[in-house]
């Protein structure tokens, strides 16, 4: 890890202002690793600003918002506003997404042509291509855990709201502490409690609304068991995502006798997603595969194009019968 972090330190000291974004819909993890970068690199005294697409904080969700009113010594840009700030010298740094279709602002592809990728994600096909450097590491718990040793690295301590969050961010990521999570993470968590990570405010950060939670509890009630242990949930929505489905196929697994869960949904009008989760004996990636994804043991998923929810839902009843 020390190779890349002074591989990062020349690259941000190269350009004359770095921009960081994170995934479309942010989370815990990823605001939370971008306003820690942001804190980096004003004590290494790289100007830096992250980029965020509303200026309504109210408008994300509610953790992200409540973090986003709490800051205030971060520089925000705006899709209105940037183009005043960059120049030809400006570094782009990508976190927690390598996809140029998810990322907060793809537009802004076109302006920055110096672009940095630090993601924890399994890699995907489509992944932005000619960066200064791409780095993904799907063993990572979270980029939370990411920017933790970067700073740890450079000798940097967070503040209380950094500390706090960046936790936040590695609970949203590891389902407390529960998926993804190694040694490395429990140092991360450490840390940061060292560095003041408060638990008050952290459950604040937390918090969800009753909606988001409903609305998943209804999914789940509609959920069924197939093989006695394995999970499957057809979302029967006009639209979902992949961080829904990849919530609701990890809430899945909290259930007794589960060990393997499924969550299906229709990510836009013509592609099917499909987030499997295990707790470890069952391969999902194996699973994935066959219907023409991917991942790791625990962790996988696959996007269908021109299919629906239900004949996906067969496929994998299938798939899943032939284990038996
Ligand atoms: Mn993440």
């Amino acid at each position: 890890m020390d190779t890349l972090f002074n591989k990062l330190n020349e690259i941000f000291k190269s350009h004359s202002k770095i921009v960081i974004m994170a995934h479309n819909d942010p989370d815990l993890d990823g605001i939370s690793s971008s306003l820690a970068l942001n804190y980096i690199l004003d004590k290494l005294e790289i100007e830096s600003y992250v980029f965020l697409s509303k200026k309504e904080f109210v408008e994300y969700n509610n953790s992200v918002s409540q973090l986003l009113m709490r800051v205030n010594n971060a520089n925000f840009l705006y899709p209105d506003n940037y183009k005043d700030v960059i120049d030809e010298n400006t570094g782009l740094v990508i976190l927690d997404v390598h996809q140029r279709e998810r990322i907060e602002y793809p537009d802004i592809l076109d302006d920055i042509k110096n672009v940095i990728v630090l993601d924890h994600h399994i890699k995907n096909n489509c992944y932005i291509r000619d960066t200064e450097l791409f780095y993904i590491d799907s063993t990572i718990s979270s980029m939370a855990e990411f920017m933790v040793k970067y700073a740890k690295n450079l000798n940097i301590n967070f503040n209380t709201l950094l500390s706090s969050a960046l936790l936040a961010g590695i609970e949203i990521d590891t389902n407390s502490f529960t998926l993804k999570t190694t040694e490395e993470t429990f140092k991360a968590a450490a840390h940061l409690t060292s560095m003041g990570a408060d638990s008050v405010l952290k459950q604040e950060l937390l918090k969800e609304s009753k909606d988001d939670y409903l609305r998943r509890a209804d999914f789940i009630r509609s959920s069924y068991v197939i093989n006695k242990n394995i999970a499957i949930c057809p979302l029967t929505v006009l639209k979902t995502s992949k961080e829904e489905l990849a919530e609701i196929a990890e809430e899945l697994l909290k259930f007794e006798y589960i060990d393997a869960s499924f969550a299906i949904g229709l990510l836009s009008e013509n592609e099917v997603g499909v987030s499997a989760r295990s707790i470890g004996n069952i391969n999902v990636c194996d699973i994935m595969k066959i219907l023409g994804g991917g991942g790791h043991l625990t962790n996988a998923a696959c996007q269908i194009s021109n299919s629906t929810v239900k004949e996906i839902e067969r496929k994998l009843q299938k798939v899943l019968g032939e284990l038996e």
